[in-house]
């Protein structure tokens, strides 16, 4: 049997996909008999009860009137090779290019032993980030840097490569479920509490209303639909596209028919009521939301942008439109929900697909193989 491992992880504790995907992974390397210690600026949100192999590691920032901008990024080097001295880590995966993979580089520098690097690219650190001239070659530098280095979708890979030309091999490892929290559940309750009538669809949109998710798409693609398909939209989350979003919702005339839920946590009772996703993204490396959503069986419309169409089988588990063409998402929405057929087939399909390329088991030991591949110096 393999020797069990000591990791520390850093992402974002509290918002977005990358910080769920670290958490969810933590969890998981723990229940695998793995040491796992976060190391962030809070307590991951996720992170919500005692498991007794997880240490949590603050990052405490010196507030010293002397400095502008409190050192995080230091902070947060000095706690890295402060646990790995202590705890004797075997390595070190963050998730999030900056600051994270430049903080481990310090670390490692800091340390007495061969601290190994793992960084996993998410999305905006490349696609976004990327584009900024005072960040790109330091972006670059904690890629070349790092001992390996995974990216969520091919996409995000072959875009890494056009953009920031790394000298570094990138491997393409997916985001995950786990499937004992998504799945359907009979939450039909749910429907009756939100007034929402047994003959009328559901839809949904998850996201932290940020311009690159185009939440006003969905909105007008959803104008277009609830013309044709008695239905309500749910929003779910919250971020700066939110006032910009009600207002157009209340020029529409959609109020009474579109529901603003705010930031959720048991979003897969939404998933298990909601009858389509739509993700109309303009830049997305993956689209964690389509997945959980999938493993709920809902089929999911979304964009052809980054890694969209590496998670939603083209006729099979949804349908992928062209970025903006509102038109035909709205065709291809109303097929969905007036085809109880094609409904059902793609919803079987979302859920197999959910369980056979992206289940947590299959993944979770592919990031242990790249650990051990690298302490065993393969
Ligand atoms: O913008 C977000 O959606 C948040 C961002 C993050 O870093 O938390 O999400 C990125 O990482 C997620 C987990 O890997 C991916 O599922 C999202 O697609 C990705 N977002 C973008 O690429 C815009």
């Amino acid at each position: 049997m393999k020797k069990k491992l000591k990791i520390g992880i850093t992402c974002y504790p509290s918002v977005g996909g990358s910080g769920v995907v670290a958490t969810e992974l933590g969890k998981l390397l723990a229940e695998k008999g793995h040491e796992v210690h976060f190391i962030t600026s809070s307590l991951p949100f996720r992170l919500n009860k005692v498991y007794c192999n997880i240490t949590f590691h603050e990052v405490e920032v010196n507030q010293y009137s002397v400095f502008k901008y409190p050192p995080y990024d230091l902070a947060l080097a000095s706690k890295m090779a402060e646990v790995a001295n202590r705890e004797d880590l075997d390595l070190l995966h963050v998730h999030y290019a900056i600051p994270h993979a430049i903080c481990a580089y310090l670390a490692k520098q800091m340390v007495k032993k061969d601290l190994k690097i793992v960084t996993t690219l998410h999305g905006t650190d490349i696609t976004v980030l990327g584009y900024d001239q005072s960040l790109a070659d330091m972006i670059r530098f904690g890629i070349e840097s790092s001992d390996q280095v995974t990216a969520v979708s091919n996409a995000l890979v072959n875009q890494t490569h056009e953009l920031l030309h790394p000298d570094k091999k990138i491997e393409t490892v997916y985001n995950f479920i786990d499937d004992r929290v998504y799945y359907k559940k009979d939450a039909m309750h749910l429907k009756k509490e939100y007034k929402i009538g047994e003959d009328e669809k559901v839809i949904i949109h998850v996201s932290n209303f940020r311009k690159v998710k185009r939440v006003q798409d969905v909105v007008y693609a959803f104008q277009k639909i609830h013309r044709k398909v008695k239905s309500k939209l749910l929003l779910v989350g919250d971020g700066p596209e939110m006032t910009y979003v009600n207002r157009l919702v209340r020029e529409l005339g959609l109020v009474e028919h579109v529901l603003f839920l705010g930031k959720q946590d048991s979003l897969e009772e939404l998933y298990s009521i909601s009858d389509l996703i739509l993700l109309l993204s303009e830049k997305e490396s993956f689209g964690l939301v389509l997945l959980e959503a999938m493993a709920c069986g809902v089929p999911c419309i979304g964009t052809n942008a980054g890694g969209i169409p590496e998670v939603i089988l083209e006729g099979e588990t949804g349908y992928i439109c062209d970025v903006g063409d509102i038109e035909t998402i709205a065709i291809r929405a109303i097929q969905i929900l007036s085809d109880q057929d094609l409904h059902n087939r793609m919803a079987e399909s979302a859920t197999i697909l959910a369980k056979e390329r992206f289940h947590s088991d299959k993944i979770v030991s592919q990031y242990e193989s790249i650990y051990y591949k690298l302490l065993e110096g393969v």
